[in-house]
């Protein structure tokens, strides 16, 4: 099923019309409405009438969370604050949250934005989805929320936390959708068997996992573990939320709401586009934010586009799963180290749980990089020979990948931290 063929089946070179006209006009209310790009676009010599095609777009600057920092709070408007009907705002690593605004109209698009997904990732109008992201600031809990409304799903605002709880509104309301980060979705999991249930006591079919990162291993975990068909969702709170793109029940990449968001991909180091299917950073312009525009933002999140037809029907653009963020990858004796890659080796193995933490520290000058896994249950525990032989495979399985040698800590069934929100999974100790 696809909630609105005309846009998703659209043919390539009509997408592209549509977001040239788009742009165009986006690129003259920025100019004439905010300050910023005024000021931006005189010091580089660029005029919005020098935008003629798609690629033009390259002549314009870009915009980065700093630059919405030192604008905080208001200071992206293009409109009066009385136009605004929504504020969010994303939590920074440091200092002040990053705010966004929508007026009427962006609600709108977001909530059609939403919708498109929730239909792609096989939510339907009689689904009782169980939102489990946190309510508040954060756009992902009141963004699906909006989104499966739409379709006319019976949505319970659970919030996050309380996971026994959970578990029980979700037994006794028979839920058969939940939207989490997919590390909340395993925490459920974990929760579920310890209290001795089983997935057939559930009505589990569908899950819209996102937020952070997951490789495909860990959405077979929670396949496996929850019953359902879970689909990675992507989005960001300075564009619009979630709502950028999500995967179809095919599982081939994230459909990209094209008509709402241009994106290009550039390579890390120059900042020139990425050659054709080469992994780099996503840079996203919000073609129809009317509150706060965003022209050329620099998401800093790594991934590739695949602008071939899906065989779910639809002709969006696809983005891979992101590989990690330009900021998250390490640098460890010079070799680049993405926590996803040691996320895909770790979940291959069985007799250890989904939870892990990566820490980094520095002796001597010398990198050290340190995982720490769990056990999955308590069978092995006190057979050093088995633990031994289980610690030589995976050291040897993350050598094959990472071409580095790890020191890896095996603790037990439980113990490390979980989180109900965005997993933290990288500790970093180095003094630069
Ligand atoms: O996380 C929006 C969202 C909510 C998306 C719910 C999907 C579902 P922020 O809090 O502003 O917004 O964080 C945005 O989170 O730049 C990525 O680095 C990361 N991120 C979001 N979705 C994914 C995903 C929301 N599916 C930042 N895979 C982004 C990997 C993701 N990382």
């Amino acid at each position: 099923m696809i909630y609105d063929e005309r846009i998703e089946q659209m043919s390539r070179a009509e997408m592209r019309e549509l977001q040239l006209e788009r742009l165009k006009y986006m690129v003259a209310y920025a100019y004439d409405n905010v300050p910023f790009y005024k000021k931006k676009y005189d010091e580089a010599g660029v005029k919005p009438s020098h935008i003629k095609t798609l690629k033009d777009i390259e002549k314009l600057p870009f915009v980065t969370k700093t630059d919405l920092r030192d604008n905080y709070p208001y200071g992206f408007l293009s409109v009066p604050l009385s136009e605004i009907s929504r504020i969010h705002a994303s939590s920074g690593t440091s200092g002040k949250p990053t705010v966004v605004a929508y007026t009427a109209e962006d609600m709108e698009i977001w909530t059609e934005c939403v919708a498109r997904l929730v239909v792609a990732a096989g939510g339907r109008k009689d689904d009782i989805v169980q939102i489990c992201f946190g309510y508040g600031l954060f756009t992902g809990a009141l963004g699906l929320h909006q989104g499966w409304e739409r379709i006319g799903a019976a949505v319970i605002p659970a919030s996050t936390g309380n996971t026994e709880r959970q578990i029980m509104l979700m037994k006794d309301l028979q839920t058969t959708a939940i939207v989490s980060t997919p590390s909340y979705a395993l925490r459920i999991a974990e929760e579920m068997e310890r209290l001795g249930y089983k997935p057939e006591d559930f009505k589990l079919r569908v899950g819209l996992f996102g937020s952070e990162a997951s490789s495909e291993e860990m959405h077979a975990e929670i396949a496996r573990k929850l019953h359902l068909l879970p689909t990675d969702n992507y989005g960001l709170s300075e564009l619009i939320g979630p709502g950028v793109s999500g995967e179809c029940e095919h599982k081939c990449g994230m459909h990209i709401n094209e008509d709402h968001f241009y994106s290009e991909i550039l390579d890390h180091a120059t900042l020139t586009p990425a050659s054709d299917g080469e992994y780099g950073e996503l840079v996203l312009t919000a073609l129809t934010k009317k509150s706060m525009p965003m022209i050329r933002y620099r998401t800093k999140d790594i991934t590739k586009i695949d602008y071939t037809p899906c065989v779910c029907g639809r002709t969006t653009a696809r983005m891979a799963k992101l590989k990690g963020r330009t900021d998250d990858m390490l640098i460890i004796k010079g070799v680049n180290v993405f926590p996803s890659q040691i996320e895909g080796v770790l979940l291959t193995f069985k007799e250890i749980g989904a939870s892990y933490e990566i820490v980094v520290t520095r002796e001597d000058y010398k990198d050290k990089l340190e995982v720490k896994v769990e056990l999955a249950d308590d069978s092995i525990v006190g057979d050093y020979g088995a633990l031994e032989d289980l610690s030589r495979r995976i050291r040897s399985a993350l050598k094959t990948v990472l071409q580095i040698d790890v020191k890896l800590t095996i603790v037990d069934h439980m113990s490390l931290t979980r989180y109900d929100g965005k997993a933290k999974r990288v500790i970093d100790l180095r003094k630069y």
